[in-house]
């Protein structure tokens, strides 16, 4: 939108062309505007839990058919969204830009279809779209499952319409998010099972509190910030910043040197140790805004 300040757009501008090695970090705001909840804040419930206390392996340890039926939800409601300007044009300047990297922490799989360049986006929560078995021992993993619903229990209920209101009849899914739904129990031996160990229960390839990012990951990002250039901007893109290893990197690429450069609807979401007068923080809809200072 036209509110944004035009001499900080012009001093970003500015350096963002002369900027050499750039690194992005991307959070759940990005995708906000495509119609996915975030976590924290204002749609950060499904139906009467937090979404964060379902992300972890005491809540599938508890209830996998109640972890499940919140993923199998979550990854029919990212196949149906779409890529916003914003997906889009991070990823155009993610091909036009050499030393390029980002740091994902959405598992929605919208960056990638906004055609961001596999080789420089990195995931740091994984994807909805992986299914991995739970047991520890077992390191069956399933790369780019599409299938929806992820196993025929999981189907999303349908129901009547209300024959009195204006809307067309027949049946029609119905919005289990919303806790006056009647969410149909799912028994443990209709959720998907490991087809190599055969004992686990398959989960989603996300990465839950308490467990560890991707180690490969990890090691590549550590290795690029490390690398002898120092590192010119990042660009810290609808996230809360307050979840570690995740927001970590922010404090770390400005100790190699980066402006920061956020883009956050709340301005109480500065990362790290806070904004300096270095930095940029362009407030507003990622999917308005990034696509206005990326032009
Ligand atoms: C908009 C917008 C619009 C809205 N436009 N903006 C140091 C200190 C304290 C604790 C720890 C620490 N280090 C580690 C920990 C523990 C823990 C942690 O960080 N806890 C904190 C909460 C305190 N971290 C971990 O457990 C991590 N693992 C770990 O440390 O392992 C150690 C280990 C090592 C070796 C062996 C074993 C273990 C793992 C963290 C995993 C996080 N997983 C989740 C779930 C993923 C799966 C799923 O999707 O269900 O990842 S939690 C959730 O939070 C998800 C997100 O990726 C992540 C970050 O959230 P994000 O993206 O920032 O979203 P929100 O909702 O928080 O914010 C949205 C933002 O957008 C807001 O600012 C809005 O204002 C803004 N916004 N609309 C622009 N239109």
């Amino acid at each position: 939108s036209s509110s944004i300040p035009t001499a900080d757009l012009e001093s970003f501008s500015s350096h963002l062309q002369s900027s050499r090695r750039i690194l992005a970090l991307l959070g759940a705001g990005l995708s906000a505007s495509s119609g996915l909840p975030t976590f924290r804040g204002a749609g950060g419930l499904w139906r009467t839990h937090d979404a964060v206390s379902l992300a972890t392996p005491e809540a599938f340890q508890a209830d996998p058919g109640l972890v499940w039926q919140f993923y199998n939800y979550r990854r029919h409601m990212a196949l149906r969204a779409q890529p916003n300007n914003a997906h889009y044009a991070l990823a155009q300047l993610a091909r036009k830009t050499r030393d390029f990297e980002t740091l994902s922490q959405n598992v929605d799989g919208l960056s990638q279809r906004a055609g961001h360049p596999g080789d420089k986006l990195h995931l740091l929560h994984g994807s909805l779209f992986d299914i991995k078995c739970g047991e520890f021992f077992c390191d069956y993993v399933q790369k780019d499952n599409f299938t929806n619903p992820v196993v025929p229990a999981l189907a999303i209920p349908t129901g009547e319409i209300d024959p009195t209101s204006n809307a067309a009849r027949g049946a029609r899914e119905l919005d289990i998010s919303d806790e006056k739904v009647e969410l149909p129990e799912v028994a443990i031996r209709d959720l998907p099972h490991c087809p190599k160990c055969k004992t686990g229960i398959l989960r989603p390839g996300v990465v839950w509190f308490g467990e560890a990012l991707p180690r490969d990951t990890i090691r590549y990002i550590d290795d690029w910030i490390h690398a002898t250039n120092k590192i010119d901007l990042i660009l810290v893109i609808g996230t809360s910043a307050k979840v570690y290893p995740a927001a970590g990197y922010v404090d770390t690429a400005r100790a190699r040197g980066a402006r920061v450069a956020v883009v956050n609807t709340e301005r109480t979401d500065a990362p790290g140790s806070g904004l300096t007068k270095k930095d940029w923080f362009f407030q507003g809809d990622a999917a308005e805004v990034v696509p206005q200072i990326l032009k």
